[in-house]
């Protein structure tokens, strides 16, 4: 069997062709062999221990590029309009249409090779202004050809560089000399271990490879969850840790009655309108809402109710039956929560949600006009807003998030609110990561939930973490039609609380 390339290379070492050493580029080219398949045998070498020493190079090399090789046989594209200029010259415009075109116009003129003669009767002409010129472009491309690129003054150089008619590569080779256990007898050691060799006991004369256990594992070839889906993961089972139930939340058209009247959201609410919310044309209409809880509904806006004094306007149910694509999944909450509390017997739950929402809102670098809501809710007797930064605390320490700062804010539905905050140690900054309260009594109420139950719950987005995790700042470059699939691919796993 013809000796394999270590040999081979082994063999030419022996003969010291040259003395000293070779480089690795001579040495594939003398052994007709591409120069990867002998850095191949080269590494295999240098696994056996000291046979050869292979010490890195790096060679810069000179390539004419595609349009450099067609200028080497052309001429450059000043030279050629220059030599295809009529003694008269021509209109501009013809004369762009010459051999060497716009790219040739222009240097000739930078060259004050040609000149433009305006405000003749058919428009400016391009003229010769020296009787010839030399093409020096295509002489140094004929010097870079017969190997003297070194030789060129660095501007030229520079210059085809910039023109792109140079490619500078740099050439990665090995200076390979004979090593300490220098041998053309080198035994390839064995790589495993066969049933043969244990049948016969030949294992215990042969040399094996050291096992190398800093050896990475191939990368599994096979799909990817997009980043979006791990930190949804991630969220999903830290509310599971935390006897958390699912909610359904299988419904991106809702009616406004869940997704505003419910929640205790007015009608004139600014939130309302169309530039906030994506109102649906077909089906305009939501077909059915819960008659009786609707007529609570309606009486808790326009008269109050519970203590409250509701908001005193005409609650309209044409409004409420209005279709959106649904803002917040706090409409799923609703839903829930109404499921609740038609059960004979109260009994407390954990609920979470995460899904996508829709708002017709002005797009920037972290806004679309969708983004997915997680949201945990509590419903039991007795929650304070005690309880709730508890469980705040509780949830965000899972996501590596452990000083937090809670803000009095202002929801439609929440009562008191509060917008938490927290430092983020890789930001070095405080930063918002959600919000929060205590559902009105205005909104369970008409439910039908007991007076002494009260529901905490938060929200926050999935997008945001996983940007600040994936230290990705344009949302574009995570969701939507620009998204590049390779990022998706080279996702790393994300541990939340790392
Ligand atoms: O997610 C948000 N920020 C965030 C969350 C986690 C995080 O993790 C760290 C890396 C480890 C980092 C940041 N925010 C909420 C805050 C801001 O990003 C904000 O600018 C954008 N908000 C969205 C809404 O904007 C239109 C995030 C989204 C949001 C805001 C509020 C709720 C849900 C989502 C809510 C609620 C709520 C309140 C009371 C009762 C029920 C639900």
């Amino acid at each position: 069997m013809s000796p394999g390339v270590a040999e081979l290379l082994l063999q030419r070492l022996e003969r010291e062709e040259p003395p000293g050493g070779l480089c690795s580029l001579e040495a594939a080219a003398a052994l007709g062999l591409d120069h990867q398949t002998l850095v191949g045998a080269v590494k295999s070498l240098q696994a056996l221990g000291e046979v050869i020493e292979a010490e890195p190079r790096a060679a810069r090399r000179w390539e004419l590029s595609a349009e450099g090789l067609s200028v080497l046989r052309d001429g450059s594209p000043e030279v050629r309009l220059f030599r295809s200029l009529p003694e008269g010259g021509l209109p501009q415009p013809e004369a762009m249409k010459l051999p060497g075109g716009s790219v040739g116009f222009n240097k000739a003129m930078a060259n004050k090779w040609v000149r433009l003669e305006k405000g003749g009767p058919g428009g400016a002409r391009v003229l010769r202004a020296v009787p010839e010129v030399q093409d020096t472009v295509q002489q140094s491309l004929q010097r870079v050809q017969r190997g003297e690129a070194e030789e060129l003054p660095e501007r030229e150089r520079n210059e085809l560089k910039r023109r792109k008619l140079l490619l500078e590569v740099t050439l990665k080779s090995y200076w390979i000399r004979k090593g300490s256990a220098f041998s053309t007898a080198v035994t390839r050691a064995e790589t495993e271990l066969t049933p043969e060799m244990i049948a016969t006991g030949s294992w215990r004369d042969l040399p094996f490879k050291p096992y190398n256990f800093q050896a990475r594992g191939l990368p599994p070839h096979c799909g990817r969850l997009h980043p979006l889906l791990r930190v949804r993961s991630l969220l999903r089972g830290a509310f599971l840790e935390m006897g958390f139930t699912e909610m359904p939340t299988d419904r991106f058209v809702e009616s406004s009655f869940w997704n505003f009247d419910a929640l205790f959201q007015p009608q004139q609410h600014p939130a309302r309108d169309q530039h906030d919310t994506f109102f649906l044309q077909d089906p305009a209409e939501a077909p059915v809402l819960p008659a009786g809880y609707t007529a609570k509904v309606k009486k808790v806006h326009s008269q109050g109710g519970y203590g409250s004094q509701g908001y005193k306007y005409e609650w309209r149910l044409e409004e409420a039956r209005k279709n959106l694509l649904r803002t917040h999944t706090t409409a799923s909450s609703a839903r829930a929560l109404y499921q609740l509390a038609k059960q004979e017997k109260f009994s407390p739950v954990k609920y979470f949600s995460i899904d996508r929402v829709f708002r017709n809102e002005s797009l920037d670098a972290t806004h679309l006009a969708e983004f997915h809501q997680v949201e945990g809710v509590v419903a039991d007797r007795g929650l304070t807003l005690g309880h709730l930064m508890g469980i705040l605390r509780q949830f965000f320490s899972k996501l590596g998030l452990t000083q937090l700062r809670f803000k009095p804010a202002y929801n439609p539905y929440t009562e008191p609110s509060m917008e938490v905050f927290s430092y983020h140690e890789g930001l070095k900054k405080w930063v918002e990561v959600g919000n929060s309260g205590i559902f009105r009594p205005e909104l369970l109420l008409p439910m039908g939930l007991p007076e002494n139950v009260t529901v905490i719950a938060w929200g926050l987005s999935l997008e945001r973490p996983t940007m600040i995790k994936y230290g990705i700042n344009n949302i574009r470059e995570l969701v939507g039609h620009r998204v590049d699939l390779q990022m998706v691919y080279d996702s790393p796993l994300c541990r939340l609380d790392a």
